[in-house]
């Protein structure tokens, strides 16, 4: 009873300003009313239960809160009676809420509401609220722990509803929890897609039940000559589970017709360039290509995207179709066409890279931008939807200067103001923002092989790219931007995540 009176008591919370908390990205609109909310252990979470994924979000963010603060707090049901402060995440149907993925948060003294139309867009909230948490208790206000959360409302809602990040784990192989852990931080920057190039000359990297040579052979390599490895069908599903946990759609990648070595390798018939098959290990690109006019190869294809469509509940199906160097371009375009009409067999929209452009392809396909504006410019007076991972840009496998020792630098050197100071709207001249679908950072894996490579050049530029996807053309500002994320140093240190300290940001010290 004594504690029930102490959380009714006026706490006198210091001054706060939820207008300059340090949220990447940055939301539409923040208003702050300068005073707090006190998280502490008598807080309790409510959901809308009529939907099951709100209940889910509730005892994601319970988690989280957990690993944070030790605070241990119950989902839909109260301790005490329901005597202590509030956090309820509810289904609305505002009108407000423009996007599947938009939300509100309403932070007041004794509650908080998160109001969005959907799971997802909830999701996206309790990452707000996740970076609002602070890192200590406030330990002089009351006679127990509280952790302090500025006051005041956010509006929130995406630019693009594809912000993604392309994880290459063809080059070296990456392993289950290895991915997992890039995933809880690309949920914590409201990520939304997730897509993972599976195959390439150096590897196969995930089981086909009607071809087992593609993992038993073409999965046993990597750059470099290490073991390579690959995801069984279950393992592949445990993947898609986790991303779905947390609303991020997987798109499976087989780069074809070229980048086909580890396949070929695997079944000799695929192969088109006419020369002497042997397990590949280098860094170079377009020697390989598939046999674009064999029915065989197709037929193998329809077994490959079929398998994949049928455990991959994303709409997308990523054909690749980059650098194909070793196949004559009427081959080329053949071999797309036919690949889209198999894609959308099973059920899938085709995405490939802007190459894809040259075929005549579907206005529901979709081009992935990395080299040739004119390409997606092509693609765009289709009809088809163009995703922005401009390698001069957001290419994460590229050095951050001449000193820097993983990563390549073929596009270019990429400091992280670059990578952040681009508008992806006005970007390609003559590309109507119609057309946009999203942004999406590449991480070609020739030069890295474990988390803490990854993650040394894919943070902090990742974070960048984040915000470009999801804020508005007006709250994208480098000094901004930079203070903020000066300011996640906590977060990247608690998650043991590695990353770059570029001079260009102040860090915080710990
Ligand atoms: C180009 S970008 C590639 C990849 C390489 C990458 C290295 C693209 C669609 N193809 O095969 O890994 O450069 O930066």
């Amino acid at each position: 009873m004594a504690a029930c009176q102490t959380e009714k008591k006026e706490i006198n919370f210091p001054k706060t300003d939820l207008a300059s908390a340090p949220l990447i990205p940055k939301p539409v609109k923040t208003i702050a009313t300068h005073t707090a909310f006190g998280l502490d252990s008598s807080t309790v979470i409510y959901t809308t239960t009529t939907d099951p994924q709100f209940e889910k979000v509730g005892k994601f963010l319970s988690e989280k809160i957990k690993g944070k603060t030790g605070l241990d707090l119950m989902v839909n049901a109260s301790p005490d009676g329901g005597t202590g402060r509030l956090i309820y995440i509810n289904q609305s149907d505002s009108t407000a809420l423009e996007t599947p993925e938009s939300y509100q948060l309403y932070i007041k003294k004794d509650s908080i509401l998160l109001n969005a139309k959907t799971a997802a867009g909830a999701f996206r909230g309790i990452q707000t609220l996740r970076q609002l948490i602070p890192e200590k208790s406030n330990d002089t206000l009351t006679d127990h722990p509280l952790w302090v959360i500025p006051s005041g409302k956010i509006m929130d809602s995406p630019k693009y509803g594809h912000r993604g990040a392309m994880l290459d784990v063809a080059r070296h192989f990456f392993t289950l929890d290895e991915v997992k852990k890039y995933m809880d931080a690309l949920a914590y920057y409201k990520f939304n897609i997730l897509h993972l190039h599976l195959s390439d000359d150096q590897g196969w990297r995930i089981e086909i039940k009607s071809w087992p040579k593609l993992t038993e052979v073409g999965g046993a390599t990597e750059v470099g000559g290490g073991e390579g490895g690959f995801y069984t069908q279950e393992e592949y599903k445990e993947l898609v589970q986790y991303a779905a946990d947390r609303h991020i759609t997987i798109i499976p990648e087989i780069d074809m017709p070229g980048h086909t070595n580890a396949a070929s390798f695997s079944y000799p018939f695929l192969n088109g360039n006419g020369k002497k098959l042997e397990a590949y290990t280098g860094t170079h690109v377009g020697f390989s290509t598939f046999d674009a006019q064999k029915d065989t190869v197709y037929a193998f294809l329809d077994d490959v995207i079929g398998e994949i469509a049928a455990i991959t509940p994303g709409p997308y199906f990523h054909i690749g179709g980059d650098e194909s160097h070793s196949t004559k371009k009427s081959d080329y375009i053949h071999f797309v066409e036919k690949v889209e009409k198999i894609v959308q067999k099973h059920g899938k929209t085709m995405i490939g890279w802007n190459e894809i452009a040259q075929a005549k392809i579907a206005p529901t396909s979709i081009a992935q931008l990395w080299n040739e504006p004119h390409n997606a410019i092509r693609a765009a007076e289709n009809g088809s939807k163009i995703i922005l991972s401009p390698a001069v840009k957001v290419y994460l496998d590229m050095q951050y200067d001449s000193l820097t020792k993983l990563g390549l630098h073929w596009a270019a050197y990429i400091p992280v103001d670059e990578s952040y100071n681009w508008n992806p709207e006005t970007y390609v001249e003559g590309l109507p923002k119609e057309s946009i679908l999203g942004v999406e950072a590449p991480l070609w894996s020739e030069t890295i092989s474990n988390s803490a490579e990854l993650e040394y050049l894919a943070f902090p530029r990742i974070i960048g790219v984040a915000e470009l996807g999801w804020s508005s053309s007006e709250n994208l500002n480098w000094d901004d931007y930079k203070v903020r994320l000066a300011q996640q140093v906590p977060y990247l240190k608690e998650m043991n995540i590695n990353f770059y300290p570029t001079k260009l940001v102040d860090w915080e010290k710990e």
